[in-house]
């Protein structure tokens, strides 16, 4: 229905755009390869400047998470203004530029439907519930560009235990908050708002997913989804639903914004599938930034296929893509 209102913002138009966008910057790029190399992280730090400063704050007794790559970090001033958060615009530098006073204090997340002990937590409360690990993960966007992400937080079924889901819940439906005041872009969207995701229980159950409330050693910036959102580093990236605000145990399998809004090309699981290929273009490579090819094959469930294939034994994933 919004679709109608933005013709020109549909996401199919967005993808090409930044392709060539992201194909000017390459070129510019070229030029200072070698100044790169010489400067390593600086300069690539300097090419991508952070604009994370609003509210960002160092995040205290970080541990080693489990389940880390040591591939090679994205630089954080690039992972902070290369972005998807529709809400506050939809070109990768928007959310960058337009969360900067995004409210997140006092923030709380409501907790409920099919558990026992339904609840809201509070920010406070949610940072205190386990100690925060430090994981670095593959993140792989469905637009087939990567990232690789040092977050913060701890694996969501603590918070899940903690409330006893029942033995009628079978799904998570998560919501991000949503105030067109302070998100006065989110008419250009192309999307029904709140933005809504969910998760088969036993996915959102898998020690994997991560709830997260910091990266780089800090709170997350507003951009990428402060103060606490959700990272399942085996899906495409529209899964990990940014700045929650509600969570909800439900029987039936929830409705997602992406399946809403192109059915067709977004399914519910959206697990990363380098054989099955978006309508669109193919998944079977992808370019990790801020390199400009795209010539890292894609991997089964982005790698993590070791850890959560076997949560769709006997499921023909190219029905359920
Ligand atoms: N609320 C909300 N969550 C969202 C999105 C969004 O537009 N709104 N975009 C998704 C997409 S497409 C991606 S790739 C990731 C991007 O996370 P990052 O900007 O922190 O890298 O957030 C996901 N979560
Ligand atoms: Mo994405």
């Amino acid at each position: 229905m919004l679709l109608k209102r933005s013709p020109d913002l549909k996401y199919s138009d967005v993808t090409p755009r930044q392709v060539y966008l992201n194909r000017r910057k390459f070129l510019f790029g070229m030029g200072l390869t070698g100044g790169v190399a010489l400067a390593g992280k600086n300069l690539a730090n300097l090419l991508y400047p952070s604009v994370r400063a609003y509210a960002s704050t160092k995040l205290e007794g970080v541990v080693k998470g489990p389940f880390s790559t040591d591939e090679k970090v994205t630089p954080e001033g690039l992972v902070t203004t290369y972005n998807n958060f529709y809400e506050f615009g939809t070109e990768k530098r928007d959310p960058s530029k337009n969360s900067g006073k995004f409210q997140t204090s006092p923030w709380s997340v409501s907790v409920e439907g099919e558990v026992n002990k339904p609840r809201k937590f509070t920010m406070d409360e949610i940072l205190k519930l386990a100690p925060l690990e430090e994981r670095i993960y593959r993140h792989r966007c469905v637009e087939a560009w990567s990232i690789v992400v040092p977050w913060i937080g701890f694996s969501f079924s603590v918070l899940a235990n903690l409330v006893e889901p029942t033995p009628k819940a079978k799904y998570v439906a998560f919501e991000s908050y949503f105030d067109p005041k302070q998100m006065p872009l989110w008419k250009y969207a192309g999307i029904q708002l709140p933005y809504v995701e969910g998760l088969r229980l036993d996915e959102a159950m898998h020690p994997l997913a991560l709830l997260c409330v910091g990266m780089y050693g800090e709170t997350l910036p507003n951009q990428d989804g402060a103060p606490v959102r959700m990272v399942l580093p085996w899906k495409y990236g529209f899964k990990s639903i940014k700045s929650l605000v509600k969570i909800k145990f439900v029987k039936n399998q929830p409705q997602t914004t992406w399946n809403i809004t192109n059915a067709h090309e977004y399914g519910f699981y959206s697990n990363v599938n380098p054989k099955v290929d978006h309508p669109r273009w193919s998944q079977a490579r992808e370019r990790r930034l801020p390199g400009y090819f795209k010539n890292t094959p894609t991997l089964m469930f982005n790698g993590y296929a070791d850890q959560v294939a076997s949560l769709y034994n006997g499921m023909d994933l190219v029905k359920n893509y």
